[in-house]
């Protein structure tokens, strides 16, 4: 029996494992240090099944030692910004809890493949990486499929098309500096530039960029889960069912796309045993100049937290 765990149960992670349920694939592990939250929120969404038509179990724990065994890891614990609280000292925070998880990972869970959610994304997936010991291919980040998903939904917006003949590249490190492709990105194989002007294409690439304020704007409290969780359980599916997808994952980079030592959102067969492979897509010029400038900044992020990993 398969089994994934997924600690932070909160938005995300909740969403996640709802998600994962609901396709009836594995049994569902929630952990959170909140007491009774996993718990409870575990056995609601096991409630749904007799609704939904799934029925593998899931469960709820405080304790991290209960992603025992489990094939996959799904980690979306961390903290939101407090008032007051600056940059660094979040981002200090947020490294001492992924790599207490990483470790309980590594001892409990040592052939998992680790699928990192919480923000600064890359960085944080370079924290899991170190701590953890894992080899390259057992820890990826999640932020292009959510970004990718965003870009689809716009471009099936603008288009009046259907979104399952939308497919979106987007590469890069996740936030602003992230690369939306409109070469790669296609209806029925027909790349958008040869669908809408030009005007449109960077408009909805932009629109992209800034996918995830857009939604802290209009929630006010709080930030995007929907997509964000379901994004987090079709990369867990992939590598659970080997499905050897094409998906954006920031992945290790040792040489691809001209980068090195860098945790960097590319295009990689998801499937088994997590990162089969990078796909090294043909870049042009200003394709690169924009990869390498968000390589750089997740670079110089990855420079921040190592202090703190001893
Ligand atoms: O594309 C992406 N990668 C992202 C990333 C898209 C959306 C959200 N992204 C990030 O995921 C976000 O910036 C956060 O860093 C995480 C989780 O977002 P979510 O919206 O789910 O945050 P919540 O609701 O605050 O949930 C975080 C949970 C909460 O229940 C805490 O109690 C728990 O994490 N938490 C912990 N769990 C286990 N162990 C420890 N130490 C711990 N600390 C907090």
């Amino acid at each position: 029996m398969s089994k994934v765990t997924v600690f932070g149960a909160g938005n995300v992670g909740a969403t996640c494992a709802h998600v994962l349920a609901q396709r009836d694939i594995a049994d569902v592990c929630l952990v959170d240090i909140v007491e009774g939250m996993p718990q409870g929120k575990a056995l609601d969404i096991r409630q749904a099944g007799p609704l939904q038509d799934f029925g593998h179990e899931v469960t709820g724990s405080n304790d991290y030692a209960a992603c025992k065994d489990s094939d996959v890891v799904v980690v979306t614990a961390g903290l939101a910004r407090k008032p007051g609280m600056d940059r660094m000292e979040l981002l200090q925070k947020n490294t001492s809890i992924v790599a207490g998880i990483a470790k309980a990972i590594r001892d409990n869970a040592p052939n998992a493949v680790i699928v990192m959610v919480t923000n600064p994304l890359d960085v944080m997936t370079y924290v899991a990486w170190k701590v953890s010991g894992f080899p390259r291919e057992r820890v990826v980040g999640m932020a292009g499929v959510l970004d990718a998903a965003r870009f689809r939904a716009f471009i099936a917006m603008e288009l009046k098309a259907s979104v399952v003949d939308v497919s979106a590249m987007v590469m890069g490190g996740h936030g602003d500096t992230m690369v939306p492709l409109p070469r790669f990105s296609t209806v029925n194989g027909v790349p958008i530039t040869e669908l809408m002007d030009a005007a449109a294409v960077t408009r909805l690439s932009d629109r992209t960029r800034k996918g995830g304020g857009e939604i802290v704007n209009l929630l006010k409290t709080g930030s995007a889960f929907y997509a964000p969780g379901t994004s987090a359980a079709v990369m867990a599916e992939a590598i659970l069912k080997d499905r050897r997808h094409i998906l954006p994952c920031s992945c290790w980079l040792q040489g691809e796309y001209g980068q090195n030592d860098v945790y960097c959102g590319v295009p990689a067969v998801l499937g088994k045993g997590g990162m089969q492979k990078i796909v090294q897509l043909a870049l042009n010029d200003g394709e690169k100049a924009m990869l390498q400038k968000s390589a750089d900044d997740v670079r110089k992020g990855q420079a921040e937290v190592a202090p703190f990993l001893g």
